[in-house]
């Protein structure tokens, strides 16, 4: 049996820092920054869910009804950068058949995105890097084949996740195109004790399993665009009326129907946020040290390098007991490399910051 087979992924180590990082940035979101009166309450009756968001007004669940509402009075801020689908907003007394968004509740946890890759078609590209708050659990979703599956992607969305606290399964659609290879893909993450489901959207073979591991859940689907997030919305919801879109047999991407992340409750305490195309997360925030901590089946090895700041990168071979792992396929190498490539960009990264600082 592999040695990983004793980790819980669930169970990460972090360090203090991180996790402090991790509640200080949930907490916040950019409201301090949009306005210090716009302080962070306790939910009451007052309270509604965001469900959308657009530049100048939000569609808040309040009392059973759909609302539109605007940020309130004052408060200088674009509103879809500042709260976010799955925020829980105080909604003031209605004035002449307007509400507005005075309050904020607390945040669990907020899933944002890398600067660099703003959606094209936000008004704010470029701004807002917040996607959602308060999520109990985001479902990676890849497919098989149209676009193919990448464990690279995977690995960095598993990091992100696991820094903010949230937990993951990883969802293969189109699973009625399945090569041998994306099985052992999946293999990966199965030995490392990720959920993994397996659908296809349009029959919905998979779709009550993936109900069981979301139900009583406010879950987000996260992934390529043209993976099927949002025909398995359509599957939850039973209905097919949220818009999919076609995917392109040129480069096997999907295009960009779905523009903005919008809340969907499919059952009692059980909602879905579906999520346009996210092509990276961000992961500046990491440090080169911390990334090995998202990569449980490295700690074993890991300590007994012979440097023992070793990050497992551009140390010999000869030292590095991971590396050596790699080789005898104790380790996997797709892991070993996707651990690589995220590295090499937190270290271009933190150079380029240095850069900026200068
Ligand atoms: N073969 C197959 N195609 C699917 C499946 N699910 C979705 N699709 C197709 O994949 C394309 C993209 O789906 P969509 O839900 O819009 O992806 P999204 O961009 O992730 O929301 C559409 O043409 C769907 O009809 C599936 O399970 N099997
Ligand atoms: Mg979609
Ligand atoms: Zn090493």
């Amino acid at each position: 049996m592999p040695h990983y087979e004793r980790y819980d992924s669930t169970q990460i180590k972090k360090s203090k820092e991180k996790k402090e990082r991790a509640k200080a940035k949930a907490g916040k979101g950019n409201i301090e920054q949009a306005d210090t009166q716009f302080v962070i309450k306790k939910a009451n009756e007052t309270t509604g869910i965001v469900i959308e968001t657009r530049y100048n007004e939000a569609t808040i669940l309040y009392n059973g009804n759909l609302i539109t509402a605007r940020l309130k009075k004052g408060i200088n801020a674009v509103c879809n950068q500042t709260v976010f689908p799955g925020d829980i907003v105080v909604i003031g007394e209605e004035k002449q058949g307007e509400y507005y968004i005075n309050n904020l509740i607390a945040r669990k946890n907020v899933l944002s995105r890398t600067k660099k890759d703003s959606t094209r078609n936000s008004p704010n590209a470029g701004n807002s890097h917040n996607i959602a708050a308060n999520i109990d659990m985001a479902v990676i979703v890849v497919s098989a084949k149209t676009p193919p599956l990448h464990p690279k992607f995977i690995d960095r969305y598993l990091m992100i996740l696991q820094d903010n606290d949230i937990d993951c399964a990883i969802c293969l659609n189109k699973s009625d195109l399945k090569t041998e290879e994306d099985e052992k893909v999946l293999d990966i993450y199965r030995k490392i004790k990720i959920p993994v489901i397996e659908t296809v959207a349009m029959d919905r073979t998979g779709i009550e399993e993936l109900k069981d591991i979301l139900r009583g859940k406010q879950a987000i689907f996260v992934g390529h665009s043209g993976v099927g997030k949002s025909s398995l919305t359509n599957a939850l919801m039973d209905t097919d009326e949220i818009k999919t879109s076609h995917v392109s047999e040129k480069s096997g991407k999907g295009r960009h129907t779905t523009t903005s992340s919008k809340y969907y409750i499919w059952d009692e305490n059980s909602s879905i946020i579906d999520t346009p195309g996210i092509r990276s997360l961000d992961i500046s925030n990491f440090k080169p040290n911390e990334i090995q901590e998202y990569f449980p089946e490295f700690e074993d090895w890991g300590g007994r390098c012979k440097y023992s700041n070793c990050l497992h990168y551009k140390e010999p071979v000869e030292g590095c007991k991971v590396k050596q792992a790699v080789k005898a396929g104790i380790i996997s190498r797709e892991r070993y490399e996707s651990y690589d490539r995220i590295l090499q960009d937190v270290i271009n990264e933190k150079s380029r910051d240095d850069d900026e600082d200068r």
